[in-house]
């Protein structure tokens, strides 16, 4: 595996689930992997779970870790090709992920999208030029249009849960104060669709997502139709895509509360996290037994742990 951007870069899901199960059993089991080797963590936005999940991971396949919260303690970087850089711009991306690559072997970067310039987010501009520049692999931490490394560790975990074989899946989006990016339900969409599952994606009008990524999937628009007899409730807030990046509804009738999980089969909750309780989901039901939120980010250790195990290989 030279790159993991996109879920689409999943060729086998099968055989990466396989190997999930196999490091959560036995997560130091390949120490040895990734000796005398160095990832770079690069972070343009926050993170509590991939960060630590990534370097946790890191760590037990004895890989060195360094992390740089580029935004905040970095040069400003400049994007485009042919710049005049008179602006605040002081080193092209150009340079920089050449530089990186000379410190390090895997190169994971997380950069969120503008929620305003959709040409320049559905180009993963800060991604695709590392990708391009960078002389190493390069791993999504989560982009402007995706989070392939959580859509992982969420399969893992529906794996994990389910009690049929072809377990009903709902997304559902849910209220929120801010902008959110599109990213997590893109790369869920992207990954349920791989999956062996009854898959519905539920949202107010308006909230469409990218109609190439949803293509043959159902979208039902009443919350509670779609909820009936789920196995899994995955929530979720994105802004929305046609009137990009506004939020253009908070229907707090959204938030996923008692009456919503009552029609589902018994229904467990996910949750990418951070979550704002009694906005996405009710205190009631995110302290219930229903929910599997802890478990979910536990997974994004051995997500993370997969992705970074099939690149050391490809790289002996
Ligand atoms: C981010 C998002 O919605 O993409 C990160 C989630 C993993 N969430 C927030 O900014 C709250
Ligand atoms: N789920 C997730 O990616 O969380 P962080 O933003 O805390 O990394």
């Amino acid at each position: 595996m030279k790159k993991y951007t996109s879920v689409d870069d999943i060729h086998n899901l099968d055989e990466f689930l396989q190997l999930a199960k196999k490091i959560k059993a036995n997560p130091l089991g390949n120490k040895e992997l990734g000796k005398n080797k160095t990832i770079g963590l690069l972070f343009f936005n926050p993170s509590l779970r991939t960060r630590l999940s990534t370097q946790k991971a890191a760590q037990n396949l004895g890989l060195n870790c360094m992390v740089m919260n580029l935004n905040t303690e970095g040069w400003t970087l400049e994007f485009e090709d042919g710049a005049v850089m008179d602006g605040s711009a002081s080193e092209h991306v150009k340079e920089a992920a050449q530089v990186v690559s000379q410190y390090c072997d895997i190169i994971a970067i997380r950069s969120f999208p503008t929620l305003t310039d959709k040409e320049k987010d559905e180009a993963e501009t800060v991604i695709s030029s590392f990708v391009k520049y960078a002389s190493v692999p390069v791993i999504s931490l989560e982009g402007a249009t995706e989070h392939p490394l959580q859509a992982l560790a969420d399969a893992l975990t529906i794996e994990e849960y389910k009690t049929s074989p072809k377990p009903k899946v709902v997304l559902s989006w849910a209220p929120h104060p801010k902008a959110l990016p599109q990213s997590v339900p893109n790369s869920f969409v992207k990954m349920m669709k791989k999956m062996n599952v009854d898959f519905i994606v539920t949202h107010p009008e308006g909230y469409e997502l990218n109609p190439k990524v949803t293509e043959g999937v159902r979208i039902e628009y009443n919350q509670e139709e779609a909820f009936k007899n789920a196995d899994f409730i995955y929530a979720k807030n994105w802004s929305s895509y046609k009137d990009y990046g506004k939020v253009v509804n908070r229907d707090s009738g959204w938030t996923v509360g008692k009456r919503q999980m009552d029609v589902t089969n018994n229904a467990k909750f996910m949750h990418c996290l951070p979550v704002r309780r009694n906005m996405i989901v009710t205190d009631e039901i995110l302290d219930s037994d229903a929910s599997i939120v802890i478990p979910e980010a536990h997974n994004r250790v051995y997500s993370a742990q997969v992705i970074l195990t099939k690149i050391l290989e490809s790289l002996k």
